[in-house]
Formats: structure tokens, C-alpha cells, sequence
């Protein structure tokens, strides 16, 4: 095992042959002898384990290869469920798995998303109050399909049975996904959305089901839906999802006229030109004044002190408004999609909800989308750490003896008053002379310039200005560093519809009501579930060491294993002053090798620093021995 091999491969299971002066000698599978100036980390006693939490040697571990190559995808981490993509079918979730799950609790069976479904289902019944599972990972990981047995969960395991909701529940799936999903390097089907499902539950804690959509990348105008839509839809979908015939036809007329405004020259936008069939079409479809569009189309009105002017537009900013009305309609139409309430409300008393959001991803040119995407998985990941640091308040300890993935500094670089996100604002919208249309890329240029300026050069740690900097810089993420290509990022930032076509569009009957209507949030508990992705060629049950790792590394799940309090039991609970005073002695008995930083004492349990339980538990193993040997002794003396 070369040093290089142990690089590339991640880890490597090895024998420790000796350790002499500091110098440690191991011999791997296949004879191998390595030298190492430090012990390695240990192996747990035995892979079996289906939560991370109780291994006595905390490290990266090779109970998730263990347990994958034996076709195992789900593994616990204390309150978080591991999951790796097996990129295979797999026959553990239908009808006759979900009963068996029904009503059992999380640790009783082999890990399971249905586990995790069952224990929020059963905590809105026992302290009746609103639960929430986040499922998070990069793009490709799998969310989006666990998030879709999540939902099959709750409607197969409900028991009002045979009331159609179950169809309901899950035929929203393809719509929102044909309207929101599209094909990536990464993914065939990745989300470009991310959706909150709120499964409501009334006071029998049967299902009443409401789909809302919070967030929404950029059109790409490559969503599944437009090719249905050219393939000759069949209605069966939008009808469950009680969508009037006569709004699904105006569904599919805006869907069209997106279509075809894609088809639009700029010289079919000439004043003097009579009206095209691309123009005339839209207006047969969506019922817009073609004259009004095509005028403000190629122009922008522009307001100086005491009056107006109309100033013509170039060739390259009529594509850009062309293409903002395709993303306008397209948005609009996608966010009304998710506001259809296709079950009464009424009787709906509490909810759980299922968060899938876009995962992190990175490409070999990354735009604003990305930035987007990964900025909201930043959030995602903030708030994870904060729900597992809540801990914290409950237990009364201090937690900053715990070094933990904090990602908190990138946030703050991206949102605070002048990070990112202002000074792209700022060059966005500032008024620039007399045109304030004009997006060239020394706009572009000057936006990261002043990213250079307000971070590189004051050496933030979570960006860097590359080498060869042209317009790109680069963000340290939690997960990843991703180099982001500037150029573009002005143009999808910025509103590129005018008022007037705005209102324009808005005028006929056919568009008015796709007008959002926004909902306000509620607060609930979360569970949680972590996706990962074993490979990068998404082949069937391979496991790529490094590959994980890293993922483990980024989403900080080693420290969020360190403060959970699954992995204490041996001398976890402090149920009274007197097992406090009796565990705080154990404690102190043993300093010369733990020291006061290495563990906490919070109200109803002890939080170690990595590796002290397994020091606690040989110490004990040792004690047991030697007593052991006493009693033997004793014994012996007596006979
Ligand atoms: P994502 O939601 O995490 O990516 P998906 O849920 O779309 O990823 O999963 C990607 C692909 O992995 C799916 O199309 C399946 O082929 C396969 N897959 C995932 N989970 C399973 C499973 N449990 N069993 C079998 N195959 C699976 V993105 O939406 O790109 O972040 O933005
Ligand atoms: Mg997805």
C-alpha cells in the first residue's frame, strides 16, 4: 500500500504489524508494509453497525462501503438517515415493505426512508405537531426520487385507503417535474426547482394534499414539458389535479406561445414590417396586442426630468427582452402550477413536510444558475448545523469545544450588505447615462472586478481570485470550491421586461391569472435525510472512496455524529444530581488521559470528544479484566 494508493483510494483496511519510537508499520490486504509516523485510525470491532453513531472509532467510514457492497444503501447517523444512490432498481419499497415499516419504531428495522417516514408520522400524532424531513446531497444523489417514496409512504400507509388521495399525492410528481426538471450532465432528470410538499393531515391524521413550489432556477426552456407538449400530451394529469379544462388549454396556448416567441427574429420586429405568423400565432394563442409587443419589444421608454423619450433598442438587447418574456411566462406559469390546491384545506389541521431542493453541483462553466443553486444549498446546510447544534439550548453546554464545519462566513459573504448578492444588484440595476439598458460584459468585467477588490484582495478564505483571472473567481463552498465564469451573470440577474411589456402581458384574460400568490412559512421539526452519490459515472453499486469522503467531509457529518447523543449510552444519561456527581467522578478518575476539554456534562447527557468513548470503553474493558483476574485469584486462593 503506497502512500500514493492510500491517496487515491481514500482508505485502505490494513493490520498494524508494529510501533516502534513513533513509528508505525502496517501490512494491508495484500502484504503490503507500510511505514506511518501516526497511528492510523482504528477499525471498529465490527462493520455491522446501521448507525454510525455507536462506532467506538470515529473516522470516514468503511461501514458505508460495507454495507453498500452488500446492497444495504441506508445507514443511520443518529437522527440523520445515510442513503447511496445504488443507481439500480431495487425491490425493498413496495406495498408489503411499507406495511411492515407501518407503525414500527426507527430502530426496530433495517434503516429505511420509510423509517424516517413512519417517525415523523408518528411524532404528529404523539405530540401533534408539524414535521418536516430535508433531504439534501449534490445534484444526482437521489433526492428527488426519495423525496417521491417519502410521499408514497404517507399515502399508502394512510388509512383512509381507496379515497383516490394516494393518486392525487403522487400524479402531482410528474406535473411538476415536466414543468420543472430537466437534464443536466449530472442528472437526466435533475430538479431545476426545489419543492416543499406539505402533506396535511386532519384531525384523523388522514392525508389532505397541497403541493407548493418556493423555489424556481432560471428557464432554461429545456423542461421536460415542451417536449411532451411537441410529443402530444395525453390529459390525464393536470384533470387529478382538478385543473378546469379550460385553464389546462391556457396552459398549454402559453406553454406554445413560449415556443414560438422562441422562434421570433429580431427583423420580424421591425415597425415597418407587417405582422408575421410567429407574431400572429402568439397573439391567436395568448391574446397579447401584437402592435403594443412588437413596439415595446423594440424599444424601452426612457424618463428624463419632465418627460419621456422612446429610445429604439439593439439587435442584441431585443433578443434579451424576447427571451425575458419567455422566462416572465414561463415562471409565472410554473408558479401558479404550484399554487393549484388540488384538496380542501378545510380540515387540515397539522402537516409534514417534504423539503427537495436542486442539489450542489458544479460544471465545467458555471453561471449564475449554479451560483444560485449552490447558494441555496449553502443555506440548506446552514441549516442543518443549526438544527443539530440546537442540541445546544436543550442540553445547556458550550459547543465551541466542538470544531465543526461552520459555513456560516461564505453566507455571510454572499448576503450580508456588501456581499455578492448587493454588489450584483448594484451593477445590475445603477443607472448608467442615457441608456440604462445596455449589458455588454465590461459590466460583467466590472462586477468582478469589484469582487476582487471586496474579497480577494481583503483575503476572505472563502473566495479567491484565479490565476489567470479574466472574468471568473472563485467561491470556497461548503462542499466544493466552484469556479464561476462572470460573464452572464448581469443579464440573468437583471429584469429584463419593462414595465410596460409587463403589463402588456398581463393584460388578457388568458394571463392574468397566472399572477403568484405568495404563502407565508411555518415553523415545525425536522427530521433529516442526507443523500450521497458513490460515483460520478452513476454506476450500480460502486463505491468510490474519495468520492464519498469528500461528501461526508462537506456536509460535516463526522461532527454532527460527535455531538449526537445516540453514540453515548454507556455513560449517556444523567438522570439525577447523583448520576451527575457519579459521572463527573468517573471522569475526573480517569483525566490523565481525557482532559476537562475533551468532554461536556450537559443536563441529561455527556457529549466526548471524538475517540474518547472508545478510550472510556477499553478503560472499562481493562478494569472488568483485571477485576476478573482478582476474583480468579481470589478464587484460586481459596480453593
Ligand atoms: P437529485 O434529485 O438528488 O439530483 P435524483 O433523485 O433525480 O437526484 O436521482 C438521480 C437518479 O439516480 C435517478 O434518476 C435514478 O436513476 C437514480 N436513483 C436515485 N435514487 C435511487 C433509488 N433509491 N433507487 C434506484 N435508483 C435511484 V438534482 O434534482 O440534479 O440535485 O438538481
Ligand atoms: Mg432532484
Amino acid at each position: 500500500m503506497s502512500k500514493r494508493d492510500l491517496y487515491k483510494n481514500g482508505w485502505k483496511v490494513a493490520t498494524i504489524k508494529s510501533i516502534e519510537h513513533e513509528i508505525v508499520k502496517v501490512e494491508d490486504e495484500a502484504g503490503e508494509i507500510t511505514v506511518l509516523k501516526e497511528l492510523p485510525h482504528l477499525k471498529n470491532a465490527t462493520s455491522e453497525f446501521d448507525d454510525l453513531t455507536v462506532m467506538n472509532f470515529l473516522h470516514e467510514p468503511g461501514v458505508l462501503k460495507y454495507r453498500y457492497d452488500q446492497g444495504m444503501i441506508y445507514t443511520y447517523s443518529g437522527i440523520v438517515l445515510i442513503a447511496l444512490n445504488p443507481f439500480s432498481r431495487l425491490d425493498c419499497y413496495g406495498e408489503e415493505v411499507v406495511q411492515v415499516y407501518n407503525g414500527r419504531s426507527k430502530g426496530e428495522l433495517e434503516p429505511h426512508l420509510y423509517a424516517i417516514a413512519e417517525d415523523a408520522f408518528s411524532k404528529l400524532r404523539r405530540y401533534n405537531k408539524n414535521q418536516s424531513v430535508v433531504i439534501s446531497g449534490e445534484s444526482g444523489s437521489g433526492k428527488t426520487v426519495s423525496a417521491k417514496f417519502m410521499m408514497r409512504y404517507f399515502a399508502s400507509a394512510d388509512c383512509q385507503k381507496n379515497s383516490g388521495i394516494e393518486e392525487q399525492v403522487l400524479s402531482t410528481n410528474p406535473i411538476m417535474e415536466a414543468f420543472g426538471n430537466a437534464k443536466t450532465t449530472r442528472n437526466d432528470n435533475s430538479s431545476r426547482f426545489g419543492k416543499f410538499v406539505e402533506i396535511l393531515f386532519d384531525e384523523r391524521n388522514s392525508i389532505v394534499e397541497r403541493s407548493r413550489v418556493i423555489r424556481q432556477a432560471k428557464n432554461e426552456r429545456n423542461y421536460h414539458i415542451f417536449y411532451q407538449l411537441c410529443a402530444g400530451l395525453e390529459d390525464g394529469a393536470l384533470t387529478l389535479m382538478k385543473i378546469d379544462k379550460e385553464k389546462q388549454q391556457w396552459i398549454f396556448q402559453v406553454l406554445a406561445a413560449i415556443l414560438y416567441l422562441g422562434n421570433v427574429e429580431v427583423d420580424e420586429l421591425d415597425k415597418e414590417k407587417p405582422i408575421t405568423r410567429n407574431l400572429n400565432i402568439i397573439h391567436r394563442l395568448i391574446g397579447v396586442d401584437m402592435i403594443e409587443l412588437k413596439k415595446w419589444m423594440t424599444h424601452r421608454l426612457i424618463k428624463m426630468r419632465n418627460e419621456s423619450i422612446e429610445s429604439q433598442l439593439e439587435d442584441h438587447q431585443v433578443v434579451q427582452v424576447r427571451d425575458g418574456i419567455s422566462k416572465f411566462l414561463y415562471s409565472s406559469l410554473f408558479e401558479c402550477m404550484e399554487y393549484f390546491e388540488f384538496l380542501c384545506r378545510a380540515n387540515a389541521t397539522r402537516f409534514i413536510a417534504v423539503l427537495d431542493i436542486y442539489g450542489f453541483e458544479y460544471f465545467e462553466n458555471n453561471s449564475f444558475e449554479q451560483f444560485c443553486i449552490n447558494y441555496a444549498n449553502e443555506k440548506l446546510q446552514q441549516e442543518f448545523n443549526r438544527h443539530v447544534f440546537d442540541l445546544e439550548q436543550k442540553e445547556g453546554i458550550n459547543w465551541s469545544f466542538i470544531e465543526f464545519n461552520d459555513n456560516s462566513d461564505c453566507i455571510e459573504m454572499i448576503e450580508n450588505r456588501s456581499g455578492i448578492l448587493s454588489l450584483l444588484d448594484e451593477e445590475s440595476y445603477l443607472p448608467r447615462g442615457s441608456d440604462q439598458v445596455t449589458i455588454d460584459n465590461s459590466l460583467n468585467k466590472s462586477f468582478v472586478n469589484k469582487l476582487y477588490q471586496s474579497f480577494a484582495d481583503n483575503k476572505n478564505k472563502c473566495f479567491s481570485k484565479p490565476r489567470f483571472g479574466g472574468c471568473n473567481f472563485l467561491i470556497h463552498h461548503f462542499a466544493y470550491s466552484v469556479t464561476y465564469h462572470g460573464q452572464g451573470f448581469i443579464e440573468k440577474n437583471k429584469d429584463n421586461i419593462s414595465e410596460q411589456v409587463r403589463s402588456l402581458l398581463l393584460e388578457p384574460d388568458k394571463l392574468k391569472w397566472l399572477l403568484p400568490k405568495r404563502e407565508c412559512e411555518k415553523g415545525s421539526k425536522r427530521s433529516l435525510s442526507l443523500q450521497f452519490k458513490p460515483n460520478e459515472e452513476k454506476k450500480p453499486f460502486y463505491f468510490d472512496n474519495l468520492y464519498v469522503i469528500q461528501q461526508l467531509r462537506a456536509c460535516g457529518i463526522l461532527e454532527t455524529i460527535r455531538i449526537s447523543c445516540a453514540g453515548f449510552s454507556m455513560l449517556s444519561c444523567v438522570k439525577s444530581d447523583d448520576s451527575r456527581v457519579i459521572a463527573e467522578s468517573i471522569l475526573k478518575s480517569v483525566t490523565s488521559s481525557i482532559g476537562p476539554l475533551d468532554y461536556q456534562i450537559g443536563k441529561t447527557r455527556i457529549f466526548f470528544r471524538v475517540g474518547q468513548m472508545a478510550f472510556i470503553e477499553k478503560a472499562r474493558d481493562d478494569k472488568m479484566e483485571s477485576a476478573a483476574l482478582l476474583i480468579q485469584k481470589w478464587f484460586k486462593g481459596c480453593l
